[in-house]
């Protein structure tokens, strides 16, 4: 038997909850695995407590009906005044719901298929069928819908799904995201063992094409906060092949990381080391004057200043005349730039840090150019 999947998107599931608030959905019955037949519903979704039944026709209409009664095959009559009918939205704009009119009854609790307010039978005589008794003129008393609307005009199903529904109590206080959640991975990537020691080779491996440089120069830029000397911690774990806290990290208003840093990175405790130098900085604050300057950030990438230099948000680092006679090798300089940003707070950076940021990738993109003419001309 194929597994039950919900046939519903994610947003689907979300215009659902529009209509019935906070809720689970959980799937217990579907047509398509379990046979259009009475007997197998019955068995499925009796004694669920309240349940939404999800119709689909391939006309790609979306619709159902929920009711808060359970089913029991009582016999009985069911009056059930939040029984509602509902169609998703076909072309955007949002789901409809038509609710019971007062005082009628939802349906008899009988061992027949689904149904709602006498007028709606779905997977009628085992079928995958809708049964629309409004087409003998019966339109319009329990529910007032139009059949163009809420399927289509369409009565033939592809797909019946029975979910049970269940209120949440309290729910999650929705967590600040840099938007949508996407439905599907952005990429696909199997963390086995293998791969990630083919990684690990290819990073130990890596050759700089200038061969004036052995090591290449990774510069970590970013908001306080955003991760950049945990980055460098992790990637030091890895190769160390222990949890190593060589950069110190945490949370504080202000950077912790108040110099400027260079890790060299080696290939285990007594191994070779990597090709290349991870490069912490005191992170960006949004107020002038405070946090890392843009001009430090020019002198970093020229390669004039040096590991564990105090950075001072108030003075810009200035090169003393000796050094600025005598420039830096590539060696020496940064070949690139790494922006770090926590992707939760994306929605929560301020305007001027925006700015900041953007001029900060301005001022990296035209340095970028002057570090490779200096290159080319010496060559
Ligand atoms: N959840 C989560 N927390 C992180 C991650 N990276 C860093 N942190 C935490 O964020 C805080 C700031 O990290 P830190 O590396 O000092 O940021 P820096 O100011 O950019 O150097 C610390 O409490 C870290 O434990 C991450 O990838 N995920
Ligand atoms: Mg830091």
């Amino acid at each position: 038997m194929d597994s039950l999947t919900s046939r519903l998107t994610k947003k689907q599931k979300k215009q659902l909850c529009v209509l019935l608030g906070d809720v689970d959905l959980t799937l217990l019955f579907k047509a398509s695995v379990h046979g259009y037949n009475a007997a197998a519903f019955h068995q499925l979704c009796d004694r669920q407590g309240p349940t939404l039944l999800v119709a689909y026709n391939n006309s790609g209409y979306i619709y159902g009906g929920y009711t808060s009664k359970d089913y029991t095959q009582s016999r009985q009559i069911i009056v059930d005044s939040e029984a509602f009918l509902f169609c998703l939205p076909t072309h955007g704009g949002n789901p409809v719901s038509i609710k019971i009119a007062p005082g009628y009854n939802v349906r008899i609790d009988d061992s027949n298929v689904p149904s709602f307010g006498q007028q709606l039978y779905f997977m009628q005589n085992n079928q995958p069928n809708l049964y629309d008794s409004g087409q003998w003129g019966n339109r319009n008393i329990m529910f007032n819908f139009n059949p163009s609307t809420l399927y289509g005009n369409d009565t033939r199903l592809c797909e019946c799904e029975v979910y049970r529904v269940k209120k949440i109590v309290n729910p999650p206080v929705p967590q600040v995201t840099a938007g949508p959640v996407k439905e599907k991975p952005w990429r696909n990537i199997l963390w086995t063992e293998k791969q990630k020691q083919d990684l690990m080779k290819c990073i130990k491996d890596h050759k700089p094409l200038v061969s004036s440089v052995n090591r290449v120069r990774i510069l970590m830029i970013g908001p306080v906060g955003a991760g950049k000397s945990s980055f460098f911690n992790s990637i030091n774990s890895i190769f160390m092949g222990r949890m190593t806290n060589k950069a110190m990290a945490g949370s504080s208003g202000t950077s912790l990381t108040t110099q400027f840093r260079t890790y060299p990175l080696k290939d285990g405790r007594e191994g070779k080391p990597l090709p290349f130098v991870l490069c912490d900085t005191m992170g960006l604050e949004e107020q002038t004057g405070a946090g890392l300057d843009i001009e430090d950030i020019s002198s970093i990438i020229q390669g004039l200043i040096p590991d564990r230099y105090q950075f001072n948000p108030m003075v810009p680092f200035h090169p003393d005349e000796q050094k600025s006679s005598r420039p830096s090798s590539l060696q020496q300089k940064i070949h690139c730039v790494v922006y770090i940003i926590d992707a939760t707070k994306i929605s929560l950076m301020s305007r001027k840090l925006e700015e900041k940021l953007a001029a900060i990738h301005k001022k990296v993109n035209s340095l970028s150019k002057c570090v490779y003419k200096t290159h080319d001309s010496r060559s």
